[in-house]
């Protein structure tokens, strides 16, 4: 049975303290299935969100997060995607229109109508949350909901992201934060796409990883005196990365990614440090042929092929579980950069 309340964190006001507290548990619309979520993974966008960092507004209260695993408790009339009992995952794309032009041609994310988990809907830090059937991913039983929770944001993200770059099989790419949530997962999807990997963070406890999990090269930020001719020392023939996938929350390797791209390369911006701006010189874009792009989460296909890479057992990154009560203490490791890998939250049953 579904209760009354539930345990949540809800962030009460912009920046203000986390409170966990009960709350009511929602009910389905028509269109909408009910998630008892089992885990969720804590991804940078989570604490964007909290602090209100960007020009975009979000509900208040808010109950964050976005890539939450459970199962299906409730549905409404309408939805024919899933049956009460299966494994669902809620993404940041909680909902779209499916009538615009975008919706139309598979850009769900540029809807003007999208509806984003924990930001203008409540999201996936609470124990039962909603989902449009449209959107909302299914997960086969045999996939671990605790290891599939990243592969919600983090993972779906990085995948299209590489697909974006328009690298091909042994084509080397610059992942810029590739020892945090989405950089780990960026750096098992380069692998299982033939891709080589320099990757560029900051410390040993993510050089560590990232050589563990695929990386060639590692170029360590606090180390480097010249962090563009560190990552083209470290590409075939030092012409620099054919693709580079901006990951960190940063400005400054926005900016410095021009300088190591390989000429016909292309720059990938996938962080959203507040803020930020990204500037390049015109000389160098034009006669380097660079090509400089966006990249947001990824649509309905992205997902089921992400998710596809992960239930072949492609997929396999470092994450560390802890119970929702500890979100404060993990949005504070992730402010000061010290998470390598994901955490992933154990959502009490
Ligand atoms: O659809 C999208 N575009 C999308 C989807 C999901 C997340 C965008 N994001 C955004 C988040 O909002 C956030 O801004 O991607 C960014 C990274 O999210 P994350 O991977 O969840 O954050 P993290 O785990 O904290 O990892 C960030 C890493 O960047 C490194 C840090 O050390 C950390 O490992 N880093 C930083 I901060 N500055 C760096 C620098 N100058 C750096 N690495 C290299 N050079
Ligand atoms: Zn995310
Ligand atoms: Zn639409």
């Amino acid at each position: 049975t579904i209760p009354e309340l539930q345990w949540a964190q809800v962030a009460e006001k912009k920046g203000g303290a986390l409170v966990y507290k009960q709350i009511p548990v929602p009910k389905p619309q028509s269109d909408e299935i009910l998630v008892k979520i089992r885990y969720s993974g804590v991804c940078h966008t989570d604490l964007h969100a909290w602090k209100g960092d960007w020009p975009l507004e979000r509900k208040t209260p808010l109950v964050d997060g976005h890539e939450g695993a459970g199962i299906v408790v409730s549905k409404g009339s309408g939805v024919t995607e899933f049956e009460i009992g299966d494994h669902a995952g809620i993404k940041w794309l909680n909902g779209s229109c499916l009538a615009c032009e975008f919706c139309r041609q598979g850009d769900e994310p540029l809807c003007p109508g999208a509806l984003l988990s924990g930001y203008t809907v409540d999201g996936t830090f609470q124990q039962y949350c909603i989902g449009k059937a449209a959107h909302a991913s299914y997960i086969p039983k045999q996939v671990r909901l605790d290891a599939v929770a990243p592969i919600l944001c983090a993972g779906i993200t990085v995948y299209k992201g590489l697909k974006e770059s328009g690298a091909r099989p042994g084509q080397t790419v610059a992942i810029v934060g590739a020892g945090g949530g989405l950089g780990s997962l960026a750096l098992q999807y380069a692998k299982a796409m033939g891709l080589r990997v320099v990757a560029i963070d900051g410390g040993n406890e993510k050089k560590e990883m990232c050589e563990k999990l695929g990386a060639e090269a590692y170029v360590d930020i606090k180390k480097s005196k010249d962090i563009p001719a560190d990552v083209k020392a470290a590409t075939p023939e030092s012409l620099g990365a054919h693709a580079v996938i901006l990951l960190a929350v940063a400005e400054k390797p926005f900016e410095q990614a021009t300088e190591y791209v390989r000429s016909r390369g292309s720059i990938v911006a996938i962080g959203l440090p507040a803020g930020a701006v990204l500037k390049a010189p015109v000389f160098n874009t034009v006669v380097r042929m660079i090509n400089i792009k966006g990249s947001y989460v990824g649509n309905r296909q992205d997902g089921v092929e992400a998710l596809d890479f992960f239930a072949r057992g492609l997929i396999k990154a470092p994450y560390k579980t802890a119970p929702l009560k500890d979100l404060p203490r993990i949005f504070d490791l992730m402010e000061k950069g010290e998470i390598a890998g994901r955490y992933v939250l154990e959502i009490p049953e």
